[in-house]
Parts: C-alpha cells; structure tokens; sequence
C-alpha cells in the first residue's frame, strides 16, 4: 500500500485525497482522470504521460453499506436492555430462564453432579458422529415416548441430536424444505417469536391457526379446529407439546384427540415443539402425554425436544429431533438425511450437554433426583403465580377478574397488557418484559410479587 501511495504522489503531484464516506478529489485540470468504483472501493488513476494506474484506496466506504441495521430481537433484545440498566428495583420478566428466590441463575445438583462424573471418567473431546451422542438420543427419546412404547420397540423413531430446541427446529425446517417443496406449516398465533423466523430462514411457507381468544383469555378451539381444517392437505402443524408460548393455555386431553381427528383427516403431520417436558406440570410423562396420544395413534409426527429449561442447560445448547416414522426403513431413510443437512451446517453437535442428560437420564438416582429437582422449579414458579393472583385480587379494586392468570401453565404468564401498557411497565416500573404482554414468571421471586402487582394495576388501569 504504501509503493501505491508514493506512485500516486509522483504520477499526480496536484491530486489530494480526503476519503471518507464520500471520496472528495481535487485535481489540476487537464492533467488526470479520476475514477472511483464505490462497489468494489477501487480509485483508477489516468494521466496523460504514464497511462493508467491502478489502486486500491485507502477509504472507510464500506463494503457493507448495504447491510442495514437489525432490529434488538423480541425475547433476547429484553435481556440486553435489562443489563443495560442500572436501577435498582428493575425485573427481567423478558426471557423465559429459571431464576432462585434471590432472583439468581440455578445450575441443577444433578447436572453438577453428572458434570463430575464426566471428570471421574476422564471423557476425551474427540468428535461426535454428525447424528450426536448415541446413548443421548437413547434415552432422549425414551423420556419422550415412554421406554417401552412400540415407536421405540419396534424402531420406528429418527432421532438425530440438535443444538436445543431451537437448532432441532430448524433441522426439521430443513427437511421439509428438502422433501416437502411447498407445503406450508401451520404456526399457533400466537407462539413463540421465533418460530416464525425459523420457517422464513428454512424458505418453508406458514400461516396461523387461531389459537388465543382475548375475550375469554383462553383457547380458541373452535377457531383452531376450523384453520386446520381449512389448510392444504398434507400441511404440517406446529403444536406446543405442553405449556404454550407465551400464552401458557394447554388444550385439555379431549381436545388433544379432536386436534389429533382432524390432523389425520387432513392428512397433516403434526410438528411438536417440546421445549419444557416436565417443567409445565412437574411430571415428565404428564408433559409428554399430547405427544405420546399422536404416536399411539400410529401417526407420522416431528417433535423437537430441548433440555434448556428442564435441565437448566440453557447454554450448551442440547435437544433432539425426533421424527417417527410408519417403518423402521422410513426412519433410517430420515435419519440420513437429516444427518446430510447437519453436517454442512454445523458439521457435528457438542458433546458436554448430551452427556450430561445421558448421565442424568441414563442413571435412576440421578434421574430420580432430577424430578424431585424439576418439581421444586415447577413448585416455585407455581407459588409466584399463586402470590401474584393473590396480590392483583386485593389491589385491584375494579372487580377485573384476573383468574386467568391461575388457570395458566408453565413458566410464562400472558397478562393481556398491549404494547403501551408494557412500556410503561419497563419505563416506569424498570419490569422488563415482552411487548406481547408476557411475564416470565421464572424470573419472579415470591418477594417482589407485591411490586410486579402494583405496575400491573398501574399500567392496566391508568395507560390504555
Ligand atoms: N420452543 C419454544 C416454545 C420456546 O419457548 C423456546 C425457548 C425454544 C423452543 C427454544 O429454546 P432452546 O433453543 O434454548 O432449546 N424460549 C425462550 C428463550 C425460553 C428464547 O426465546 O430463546 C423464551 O423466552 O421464549
């Protein structure tokens, strides 16, 4: 660079570059030609007696002047906001992660615990096979399905290892992309955020099916029945297993057998997203009970599974994709290829998190010890929930019946606050929050339920 820029000075002694975003050139006229190639940032130099030079020029015009700026996302953009804050009296009720009493992050005895076996065994570093750790997705899919349901038995499950619930998401997306050209996913509206941008990286189309009713702050049965109905045939259906994001309403076993109905009707695949087995009720079959309804049925299903919440092993990034199939030659073919879309894509997953669930899965004691853990989360949360109702009922002197909190499930309340009300609650009352209107009730302690009621009464009432 620096020979380029002494050729310059001696081909052109009158030219004086200032290049900044713009390029600003002065030249003696008649002496040179100056061209600039904004594209590729390139200066072409053309004097009369030397010809032509070239070179490349020392600009700050980036190449990426056409990337524009993304906008904080949804969920994640509200913990940013939150460390960013100094106050003292602020709540992150934003993401939905497990927090103590003392409002700190929980590491599972049971996952130190497998963590020091990993040490005791002297575990290498080497590579897993693109599909992931053998004895994870044995039990992985043995907690989803029951040990001794036929879909294992007789060999019928795909199950690769995914980067959590959401990298296993996307592993189906791209399947369907690959072997389902066309056909669109059905999305509850609403759901969790993401989803939506899963399907629209995986160039999958989708559309909603009504699920949330505002009036009576409960499931739109009717409504999501009829969308169903209404859908392609062959279309996929994107299901929360149990505990729905963000609205925390389950559809009750009953509804579960029609939804399954009208699924086999249509000739649909119904796509579970099982991102919190155990932490909705406590109890990991009681959870996987609409998953295990489908499969007993004989039907075609995907289901994506996480260990981010139930585990607290939010950052290593472990789940599954489990796609049962009609055959165990179907799902040997599945599984190949869900393994050739891995494989360029992240080449293998990681190895720390599979082997802690197959050490805590894997091990009756330490499994038994896992639910007694689960429960104690789930039992929490389901205090905040309790005091929370507790304290909105007495304040509130409207009469609003605010019972819908209670009837909720998992780590998630929907409030019904619209976007004006939950600024308030973050500008005023430092409670940051989703603008959907959900509270992450795992982020609660039993302590400040008093405070949270009062900026909800507050922002209920006094903003419209
Ligand atoms: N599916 C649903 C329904 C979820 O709510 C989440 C996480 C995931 C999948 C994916 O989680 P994973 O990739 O960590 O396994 N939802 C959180 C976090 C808890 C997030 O948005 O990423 C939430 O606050 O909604």
């Amino acid at each position: 660079m620096a020979s380029a820029m002494l050729s310059l000075a001696s081909a052109c002694p009158s030219a004086s570059l200032s290049a900044h975003e713009n390029l600003k050139v002065k030249l003696k006229p008649g002496s040179a030609s100056l061209s600039f190639n904004k594209e590729k940032s390139n200066l072409f130099i053309n004097t009369k007696s030397s010809g032509r030079i070239s070179m490349v020029a020392v600009v700050n015009a980036s190449r990426f002047e056409g990337v524009t700026m993304a906008p904080p996302d949804p969920i994640l953009g509200v913990s940013e906001a939150f460390k960013a804050d100094t106050h003292e009296s602020k709540l992150n009720l934003g993401v939905g992660a497990y927090r103590t009493e003392e409002l700190q992050p929980y590491v599972l005895n049971v996952v130190k615990k497998a963590e020091n076996l990993m040490v005791e065994r002297g575990e290498n570093k080497e590579y897993l096979p693109i599909e992931g750790l053998a004895a994870f997705n044995k039990v992985t899919a043995e907690l989803l399905f029951g040990a001794d349901n036929p879909v294992i038995k007789q060999q019928r499950v795909a199950t690769v290892q995914g980067l959590s619930g959401t990298g296993s998401l996307r592993l189906a997306a791209a399947l369907i992309e690959r072997y389902f050209p066309g056909a669109k996913v059905l999305i509850s509206s609403p759901t969790w955020g993401n989803h939506k941008n899963i399907f629209n990286d995986a160039r999958v189309p989708w559309s909603e099916y009504r699920y949330y009713d505002p009036k009576t702050v409960g499931l739109d049965f009717e409504g999501m029945l009829a969308d169903i109905k209404a859908a392609p045939e062959g279309s996929f259906v994107l299901l929360h297993g149990c505990a729905h994001n963000p609205t925390g309403i389950d559809p009750t076993p009953e509804q579960w057998e029609k939804i399954a109905d009208v699924i086999q009707e249509k000739n649909h695949i119904a796509f579970f997203d099982v991102a919190y087995q155990g932490f909705a009720s406590g109890s990991l079959d009681g959870d996987a009970a609409s998953v295990r309804l489908f499969a007993a049925r004989g039907m075609e299903i995907l289901v994506a599974q996480s260990y981010s919440k139930n585990l607290g092993l939010y950052a290593e990034r472990i789940g599954a994709i489990n796609v049962v199939c009609s055959s165990a030659d179907a799902a040997a073919r599945v599984k190949s290829q869900l393994k050739r879309l891995a494989r360029p894509m992240y080449s293998n997953p990681p190895i720390h998190g599979a082997r802690i669930v197959a050490n805590v899965v894997g091990d009756p004691s330490l499994f038994n010890e896992w639910k007694a853990e689960m429960e104690m989360m789930a039992g929490r949360i389901k205090n905040v929930r309790q005091k929370l109702y507790d304290y909105l009922s007495a304040k509130d002197k409207s009469g609003k019946d605010w019972s819908f909190i209670l009837k909720q499930i998992g780590m998630f309340s929907f409030t019904g606050l619209n976007k004006t009300q939950t600024e308030n609650m973050t500008n005023k009352w430092r409670v940051y929050m989703t603008k959907d209107g959900r509270i992450s009730l795992a982020g609660l302690s039993l302590a400040k339920c008093e405070y949270l009621a009062d900026a909800i009464v507050d922002s209920f009432h006094n903003v419209s």
